[in-house]
């Protein structure tokens, strides 16, 4: 089986409030379909989660009544976000089922705590497609945090252990800088190596849970217990079924060994 990140950049317009590219997520479906791959998907939460987890401070716990109508709101637009992306995989012919990342699981300090990946593997097992999200959720420390769906790729990896991890974005992978400036060069590989120096450049971000570098540091700890993952851009057509499929293809590489 393979694990696909869908990120919220790649299925939303993160500065505009709860807007959703439906065409994308439509070839995105269709990729899905016509690779075969069995999957347990993950979606971000992009113009859904961030914009509202950023509004109400939820990253930082709950400290006041107001930030409670936060967390109300972001479930609400997460649980229909999923819905829209579970839709249109039904629509390409996959059978997608939602799950409520918020109803398994449990938090401490942002970390998972608790998990009930039963419920995930028994669909899977029954040939269905599972589809979690990043979510708020219950923290024994905070009240609530953001789960990152980054997090949740690490804990169903060790749950499922995978043949491919495949991060689908909007970009071509990791830059040595800002992908927008001129002279912007992919990095191909993250390795123990040159991994310090990459976390040196990439930009922290302004969302709920880190940016790019929030990205990557789950990544490397999924890394470190032994885990190769990729990151592609799925905007180029056809990248993302190849990917599924094994092909090689453009991305960056994040590569399982020896990180201190
Ligand atoms: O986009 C964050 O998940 P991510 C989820 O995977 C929310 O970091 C609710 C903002």
């Amino acid at each position: 089986m393979n694990i696909l990140k869908l990120g919220g950049s790649l299925l939303t317009d993160k500065r505009r409030k709860f807007s959703f590219r439906s065409e994308v997520m439509k070839r995105v479906a269709q990729e899905i379909k016509e690779s075969g791959a069995r999957l347990v998907v993950v979606h971000g939460g992009g113009s859904f989660g961030h914009p509202l987890a950023v509004e109400y401070k939820l990253a930082e716990g709950i400290v006041s009544e107001e930030q409670l109508r936060g967390v109300a709101l972001t479930r609400a637009a997460m649980t229909r976000f999923n819905l829209l992306v579970v839709e249109a995989l039904i629509e390409a012919g996959v059978n997608a089922i939602g799950v409520q990342t918020s109803a398994i699981a449990e938090c401490s300090d942002a970390r998972v705590k608790r998990i009930n990946l039963s419920t995930v593997r028994g669909f899977f097992e029954l040939g269905l497609t599972p589809v979690l999200y990043g979510d708020v959720v219950l923290d024994s420390i905070r009240g609530v945090c953001i789960l990152s769906g980054d997090q949740l790729v690490a804990k169903l990896a060790e749950e499922f252990k995978p043949e491919r991890i495949v991060l689908a974005a909007d970009v071509d992978g990791v830059f040595d800088r800002n992908p927008e400036e001129p002279g912007a060069k992919l990095i191909p590989e993250i390795n123990p190596e040159n991994y310090e120096d990459v976390l040196k450049v990439v930009a922290r971000g302004d969302d709920a849970t880190g940016g790019m570098r929030g990205k990557l540091g789950e990544l490397i700890n999924l890394a470190r217990i032994g885990y190769d993952s990729i990151i592609i851009n799925a905007l180029a057509e056809g990248r993302l079924k190849k990917a599924l499929l094994g092909e090689p293809v453009k991305c960056t590489a994040i590569k399982g060994g020896n990180y201190p």
